[in-house]
């Protein structure tokens, strides 16, 4: 644990605005320490203020390159922007602290915008516990569009539609068999359609086969989940900057579509209970792991090898020191 003095300075320096501290909370919270329960208990009454997007798609469909444009389009308007990328694959920095990493050098000398990759972890609940986590902090810490990056068409984990305001799902040209596959719940969460890289041929055909899922397939929006939002589907270049204005405008459309009545309400309700159940998921898998490398365990373990315990029996008989390490 940080000693609370150092903790309470990281803290006002972020919130104050310093990139570095930003990144060394981030750190904290991402390793899930004890540090990481006072660090969101602080800035989670700070949260609410962002617009998160989630960019989500096949690897190599261009989720980078777009959220790179995205912004700069958003730094040209004077808004701060954050990025996060769960795909491990997309290796955004800090800027100052990690240069030789940096992908996106028309951002990376930009004070007012925060990239970061978070590292793959082996227990998928905590990485969706640490993308809510760290979405909670940039928010708190003023970023006005926070862009998360994950890997899509059903390889993620991380359900990213559940910690994003707005959905994008980008696809490309000649995905047909694949977009045919996709599975219905990726249509049903996105809320705006991209077909990227539509200098190459094939992309109207993919965008047109993606227009008919909308209307017939498993795309179609279930009833009474702000249904009367019309899914658009957009052709962008993402190298060529092609489609982004278009694109901006869409997803300045969808913020207000979805703060107008009580819709930001039910959604933000329905990410609380997602993030409520991935904080508890981790806390479970975390005494789970601690509870299996007991003393106690090996006993079981040794049981179980000669065949006197099924592995039912001995789950049950491990509950009880799940639930003391859960209460502590
Ligand atoms: N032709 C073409 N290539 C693109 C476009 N957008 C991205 N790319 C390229 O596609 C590759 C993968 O892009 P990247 O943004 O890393 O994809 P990601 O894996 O989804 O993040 C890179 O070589 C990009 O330069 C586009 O609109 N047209
Ligand atoms: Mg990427």
């Amino acid at each position: 644990m940080t000693d609370p003095e150092a903790l309470d300075a990281l803290i006002s320096g972020a919130l104050a605005g310093s990139r570095r501290e930003v990144g060394r909370l981030l750190s904290i919270v991402e390793n899930q320490s004890e540090d990481a329960d006072t660090i969101i208990a602080r800035f989670y009454p700070r949260s609410g203020q962002t617009h998160t997007i989630g960019v989500t798609g096949a690897p190599g469909s261009g989720k980078s390159t777009l959220i790179e444009k995205l912004a700069l389009a958003y730094r040209s308007q004077g808004q701060s922007v954050a990025i996060v990328a769960v795909d491990p694959s997309s290796p955004y920095t800090g800027g100052a602290l990690l240069g030789d990493r940096i992908r996106m050098p028309e951002l990376a000398g930009d004070a007012n915008v925060f990239m970061r990759s978070m590292a793959s972890r082996g227990n998928p609940g905590g990485l969706a516990q640490a993308t809510a986590d760290l979405v909670t902090v940039l928010d708190a810490c003023g970023f006005e569009r926070v862009l998360v990056e994950t890997v899509g068409a059903g390889q993620s984990d991380v359900a990213v539609s559940e910690v994003a305001h707005t959905t994008l799902l980008v696809n490309m040209p000649e995905m047909g068999d694949q977009i045919q596959m996709l599975k219905a719940g990726i249509l049903e969460s996105a809320d705006i359609l991209l077909v990227n890289k539509c200098d190459l041929s094939g992309a109207q055909r993919t965008a047109s086969l993606l227009q008919a899922l909308l209307e017939t397939g498993p795309g179609r929006s279930p009833c009474g989940t702000a249904s009367d939002w019309v899914k658009p589907v957009l052709c962008t270049c993402a190298t060529e900057g092609q489609g982004i204005e278009d694109l901006v405008e869409v997803i300045e459309a969808h913020r207000h579509h979805i703060r107008e009545g009580d819709r930001l309400q039910e959604k933000r309700r329905r990410a609380l209970i997602s993030y409520l159940r991935t904080t508890i998921l981790a806390a479970v898998s975390q005494a789970m792991d601690d509870a299996l490398h007991l003393p106690e365990t090996d006993t079981l373990l040794d049981r179980l090898l000669r065949l006197e315990l099924d592995p039912r029996t001995a789950a049950k008989q491990l509950l009880p020191e799940l639930t003391a390490r859960l209460r502590k």
